[in-house]
């Protein structure tokens, strides 16, 4: 197919695939905790291919598989150079899971970049998590003894049930932008919300709430007592130049 063509063809130079980073916040506080990293492509002809496009296909034809480590090793690189406390989160392809060297890469990427392990946070879609098997379970152990983090991308939207979730190896729940979009209009986006934060507390792990486009929609959150926003509202993917100009040297 073209496309898959074209895909091959921008991994073999520089420029058309590069990475911005949408700012995470602490909702007490307001202040910059960290960015998630996210991959563009910008094709010759087509202009700007939305990942929703091309990350199905390069996962359909296993290239997500050096693309993800270089968007790993890319963004840890970046990483580095950002304030201390600052974490970066990348998201992870099931098929990135499915490999058994997952751990040696997120492992050599650390330590060739030099970013502290316990500053990444890998996200899983929580469809894949619950889907997962046996091997792969094991890797998010290890990779999680190994201090990196594990988020659940998409939260609410993949059908775990609570008991299962108690089983899986997770520090972090990212709360899918559905929710967050009725927080002001529903009452019942409300309480699930608030459900989840609360869920979340007893099995000491945090929530980030994904999507925040609104200040009604920050301060009911805040009210909820969610850890980390992240939306239009507080920031957009930017290139890593912007990050510096905008945000150092802070905090
Ligand atoms: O900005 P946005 O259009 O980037 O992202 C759309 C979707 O693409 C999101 O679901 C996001 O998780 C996914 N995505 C963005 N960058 C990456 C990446 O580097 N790897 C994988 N696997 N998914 C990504
Ligand atoms: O699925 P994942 O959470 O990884 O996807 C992140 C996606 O969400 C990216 O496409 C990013 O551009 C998009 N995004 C980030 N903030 C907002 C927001 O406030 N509103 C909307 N509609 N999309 C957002
Ligand atoms: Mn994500
Ligand atoms: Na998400």
């Amino acid at each position: 197919e073209a496309l898959e063509d074209d895909l091959r063809q921008a991994m073999q130079e520089a420029g058309q695939l590069y990475v911005h980073y949408q700012p995470i916040y602490s909702a007490e506080t307001r202040s910059v905790v960290g960015f998630e990293a996210l991959l563009r492509w910008n094709h010759p002809v087509r202009g700007l291919v939305a990942p929703m496009q091309f990350i199905p296909l390069a996962e359909q034809t296993e290239l997500i598989v050096p693309l993800g480590a270089w968007v790993l090793e890319t963004a840890c690189a970046e990483a580095a150079t950002w304030p201390e406390p600052w974490y970066l989160s990348v998201n992870l392809s099931p098929v990135q899971l499915e490999k058994i060297h997952l751990v040696r890469e997120v492992r050599g990427a650390l330590d060739r970049t030099g970013l502290a392990a316990e500053r990444l946070e890998l996200e899983i879609t929580e469809g894949v998590l619950v889907a997962a098997e046996g091997g792969e379970i094991s890797r998010l152990a290890e990779l999680r003894r190994a201090g990196v983090r594990i988020a659940i991308d998409d939260f609410g939207t993949g059908y775990s049930s609570l008991g299962y979730l108690r089983q899986l190896p997770f520090d972090t729940i990212k709360i899918d932008r559905s929710f967050v979009r009725n927080l002001e209009s529903d009452s019942s986006a409300q309480a699930i919300v608030g459900t989840i934060v609360e869920l979340s507390r007893r099995l000491n792990r945090e929530i980030v709430a994904e999507g925040v486009e609104t200040e009604g929609q920050f301060s009911i959150l805040n009210a909820l007592q969610c850890h980390r926003v992240q939306g239009w509202l507080l920031g957009k993917p930017m290139p890593p130049e912007e990050i510096a100009s905008t945000y150092f040297p802070a905090p």
